[in-house]
């Protein structure tokens, strides 16, 4: 697959359930910004209307029946248009572009996950997206039972927990998952892994090195220079 369309930057998070993307995109998109960077920060499943509304029959509606392939095929059309609306623009204006999970997400879940054939889905996501992959994707990398956890210490207590779709899995299910990433990763290139078991100040610091780096390396846009301060982690 090729990128045609960037004068920007594209830059997506992945992983497990709970893994701190929410928290770590939201940092780094304030963080780019203070240094004068334009940045869309986005999501999936959602990030346009039809999105949004695909989000809910996806995660939401747990009285409709979903098979596998219906389920990774809802996930690539709404992505095919979430590529033409909120992905292609910013880029092809120079922006950075932040988007907490993308089509790595469905070979993980729909491929991993649910067993399906990742060499098709491969071909269902290169048709949906036009072809357009990550410069930088970014794998919070964490155990299954980890993130889960965090999102049921997160509840307020005595507050019940109201799992979607995927959260209704069993723990093999979403072990599958984080060991799928782990493989997609292991192909080195626009991957970077990141232990997302550590404190959020740390990934946060690791994360701003990565990026800093990338986008220093990148011709496309022009970093300005910040204090050594913020480069701390090892
Ligand atoms: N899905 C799919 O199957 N196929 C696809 O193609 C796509 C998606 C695109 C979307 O769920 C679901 O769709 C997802 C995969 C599937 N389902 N699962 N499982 P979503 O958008 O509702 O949620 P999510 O993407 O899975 O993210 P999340 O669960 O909301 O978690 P997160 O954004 O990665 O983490 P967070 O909200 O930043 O942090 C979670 C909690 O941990 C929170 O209380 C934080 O304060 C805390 N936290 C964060 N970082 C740390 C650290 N470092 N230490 C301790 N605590 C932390």
């Amino acid at each position: 697959m090729t990128n045609s369309c960037s004068q920007g930057f594209f830059i997506t998070f992945e992983g497990p359930e709970g893994c701190g993307k929410t928290t770590q995109t939201q940092v780094l998109a304030q963080r780019l910004r203070e240094l004068g960077h334009v940045v869309t920060l986005t999501r999936e499943p959602g990030g346009t209307v039809l999105g949004e509304r695909v989000r809910q029959l996806l995660l939401h509606a747990i009285d409709v029946p979903l098979a596998p392939r219906a389920e990774a095929l809802l996930f690539a059309a709404s992505r095919a248009q979430f590529v033409e609306e909120a992905i292609r623009p910013p880029l092809a204006a120079g922006e950075v572009v932040l988007c907490d999970r993308y089509a790595d997400s469905t070979l993980a879940y729909q491929g991993y996950g649910r067993d399906l054939d990742r060499r098709a889905l491969r071909e269902v996501l290169d048709f949906a997206t036009g072809g357009l992959t990550p410069d930088l994707t970014l794998l919070l990398d964490l155990p299954a039972e980890e993130g889960l956890r965090r999102k049921l210490q997160a509840l307020v207590p005595g507050e019940m927990p109201n799992w979607d779709r995927f959260e209704q899995q069993d723990m093999d299910f979403h072990r599958r998952v984080r060991e799928g990433y782990r493989q997609l990763a292991a192909a080195g290139g626009r991957w970077v892994v990141v232990d997302a078991t550590q404190p959020v100040p740390d990934v946060e610091r690791y994360i701003w090195q990565v990026v800093t780096q990338a986008l220093g390396n990148s011709k496309r846009i022009m970093i300005p220079v910040e204090p050594q301060t913020n480069c701390g982690w090892v």
